[in-house]
């Protein structure tokens, strides 16, 4: 062990039995379904070494979000700097963010720390499809995170506020993406197109549109698979895979997720998906 090479290698091996680490900057969601919880419950099932930084809480169910506490400013950036000075991350996600500074801090930060691997989930709208924000959040998206992205994962409600455009069938999701890859993310996901029986999302890497297409299961606990998604890819590129596969996989990841929570009741509304292995 004492010679430099040898030394080198000892190193190598311990670098190789430590875990990946990625990063979410979004809201904690008390019941556990969405948010940072669906982050970090998707990043441990995928053994990964998931951190969050806080940028709201919320106190919510499966019925109701009845409150929302943001941070301040000067304190999601202090947690960014922590997390950024010390860990780094291989991969890092947004999710609820609702806030123009908070926004155009995160740019800057994510900047600043070179980060790579960057999935934007533009969080615009709550799970009726209403709009949560003003329109200045859509557009700080537009100005500031978008530019950054390696992929961006809007649902259609959410490629509608982008967009202006009508965001309906999967022939205007097909224009919608074009739109969507020209405000600079490197890649798109635009989820949620409905097909007959089918759920449609589409990919689109600047050049071809691919679809991924799943049955549609019939159930109303679909409480966190956006952010299951986003997260799995996230999980998938800190890994080492391209984009699309990482995408097919993080697509199969979800569709698991939703399948094994179906018929569960966990609360009284729309309950959680499990992107885990329960133990009942
Ligand atoms: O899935 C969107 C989302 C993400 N994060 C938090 C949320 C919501 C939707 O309400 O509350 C914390």
């Amino acid at each position: 062990m004492g010679n430099p090479v040898s030394l080198f290698l000892y190193t190598g091996v311990l670098f190789m039995n430590e875990p990946v680490k990625v990063l979410t900057i979004a809201g904690s969601d008390s019941g556990g379904a969405a948010g940072l919880q669906a982050d970090l419950k998707t990043w441990a099932a995928l053994g990964m070494y998931g951190m969050s930084v806080v940028s709201v809480v919320t106190a919510q169910n499966s019925m109701a979000v009845t409150a929302v506490h943001p941070l301040p400013l000067d304190f999601v950036a202090a947690e960014l700097d922590a997390v950024l000075t010390d860990y780094g991350a291989a991969a890092v996600k947004t999710g609820f963010l609702g806030r123009v500074d908070l926004i155009q801090t995160i740019a800057a930060k994510l900047s600043l720390y070179q980060l790579c691997n960057i999935v934007i989930d533009p969080v615009l709208v709550n799970h009726k499809g209403q709009a949560m924000f003003s329109p200045e959040v859509t557009q700080a998206y537009i100005d500031h995170l978008l530019p950054l992205a390696d992929l961006i994962t809007p649902n259609r409600r959410e490629a509608e506020l982008l967009t202006g455009l009508s965001v309906q069938s999967v022939m205007e999701m097909e224009t919608a993406v074009i739109h969507l890859h020209a405000f600079g993310p490197k890649y798109v996901l635009l989820k949620g197109g409905r097909d007959g029986d089918e759920l449609v999302d589409l990919f689109y890497d600047g050049t071809a549109v691919t679809q991924f297409r799943s049955p549609r299961i019939d159930t109303i606990n679909t409480h966190g698979s956006g952010d299951t998604l986003s997260a799995a890819v996230c999980a998938f590129l800190a890994q080492g895979m391209g984009m699309e596969t990482a995408v097919y996989k993080a697509h199969q990841f979800t569709h698991q997720a939703i399948q094994r929570a179906a018929s569960w009741q966990l609360g009284h509304g729309h309950g959680p998906v499990a992107p885990y292995k329960p133990q009942h």
